[in-house]
């Protein structure tokens, strides 16, 4: 395939891969500095028991004491017997946030973006680095320094002609690392690397590879491919063959953007108290606002979500009669939605949120705008 840019021909793609390291372990350690040299395991609770439940993920130094993301917890805790390690629960809204900030960090490195999970995003970079993958690799660091200035946060970065390598070169050297792989070096990377490296090859056909005496990509880049399609079948035959080679074709594609924009914190004691709330609320509303700005959105709807002392949560929500970006109108019906929610519940509130949705596009408005201004000129 050859990509056409700027009356250039370009041989390859230039694709990233951005993984954060031991995602919310790490934002548990930029919370709470103390616990960076000791084991720090998320959790979720189911709640059954004290222990029941899973670790979500844990940092470095707990994986050294062989901890791993989805291991019960108590065997975690049996891991880390008699050391002074960190079980924390997991706090998704927290991490979402700080998500959020290093996305829109990197969608500026990107020409197109595409964000993959909580912790990962795809960059195509073909445009901006004119192919080069000496430029590529200026920019990964560059980004790898901006996301630790600005949120103190490590990743770990690859660099490649498509998805694939960019993933698995991302894998390579953890944490805090960038592999940057070039078209021509891809199959030599890729050989030495065990199967199970590739998308797809889980623990089924890991085993299945294992008893035709496939170990590594190299192996299976080297095998029949009439073999491959008997064993696996057609689809998925071709699959591993090509990726075995380090084909990917496809896209670096720009998903929808969320339907909303919201933020929730627990207040400092439940209450009823209209100023003490309120006053959380003004900070929540301009958290959200600067999301909308970012986004360059305005929206149609306002929410609130308040969780109560018993846990019971409520909603209240209304429809603007037109589009707003307006930070003071969501603040008003913010306070107002509170009103009328403190009129009807009688707990005290434990938790608030805001909410915005029914988007629409800034920057179309602002095109019509700018059509209609040019005519007269
Ligand atoms: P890494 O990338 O190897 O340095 O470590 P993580 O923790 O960033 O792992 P990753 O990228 O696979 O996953 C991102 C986040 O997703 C991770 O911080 C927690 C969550 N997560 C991953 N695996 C599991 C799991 O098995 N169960 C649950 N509940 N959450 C998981
Ligand atoms: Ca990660
Ligand atoms: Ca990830």
């Amino acid at each position: 395939m050859v990509f056409v840019c700027g009356g250039t021909h370009l041989e390859s793609r230039v694709i990233t891969l951005v993984d954060l390291d031991y995602f919310y372990a790490q934002v548990e350690e930029r919370r709470n500095p103390s616990f960076r040299d000791k084991p720090v395991v998320v959790c979720v609770y189911s709640g059954r028991t004290e222990d029941s439940g899973a670790v979500s993920t844990a940092n470095y130094v707990a994986r050294e004491f062989g901890v791993k993301s989805g291991m019960p917890i108590f065997l975690a805790k049996r891991k880390l017997k008699d050391v002074d390690a960190v079980f924390l629960p997991m706090d998704h809204a927290f991490y979402e946030e700080v998500s959020d900030d290093v996305m829109a960090i990197l969608r500026g490195f990107a020409d197109i973006f595409e964000q993959v999970g909580i912790d990962e995003a795809y960059l195509d970079m073909t445009r901006r680095t004119s192919g080069s993958f000496e430029a590529a690799y200026e920019l990964a660091q560059q980004l790898r320094e901006e996301v630790k200035a600005r949120e103190n946060l490590t990743c770990s970065v690859g660099v490649g002609p498509n998805k694939l390598v960019a993933k698995i070169a991302a894998d390579f050297q953890k944490p805090d690392g960038l592999t940057v792989v070039k078209p021509e070096r891809v199959e030599s990377f890729l050989a030495p690397l065990p199967v199970k490296r590739l998308m797809g090859v889980g623990t089924k056909i890991g085993k299945m590879m294992e008893s035709l005496g496939i170990e590594t990509v190299g192996d299976l880049a080297r095998y029949d491919v009439q073999a491959l399609i008997e064993a696996f079948g057609r689809n998925l035959g071709i699959y591993l063959r090509s990726a075995s080679l380090g084909i990917d074709e496809a896209p670096v594609q720009e998903r929808g953007e969320p339907e909303s924009i919201s933020r929730i914190s627990t207040l400092k004691e439940d209450s009823r108290d209209l100023e003490a709330i309120s006053e959380r609320i003004a900070e929540l509303c301009k958290d959200v606002h600067v999301k909308v700005l970012e986004r360059n959105v305005s929206f149609r709807s306002v929410g609130l979500i308040a969780v109560l002392t018993d846990m019971s949560i409520r909603s209240r929500s209304k429809t603007l009669e037109s589009p707003s970006r307006d930070l003071e109108v969501l603040k008003d019906i913010a306070n107002e939605l509170v009103g009328r929610l403190l009129d009807e519940v009688e707990l005290e509130v434990r938790r608030i949120g805001v909410k915005v949705s029914r988007f629409t596009q800034q920057e179309k408005q602002k095109a019509l705008t700018d059509f209609i201004g040019n005519r007269g000129r």
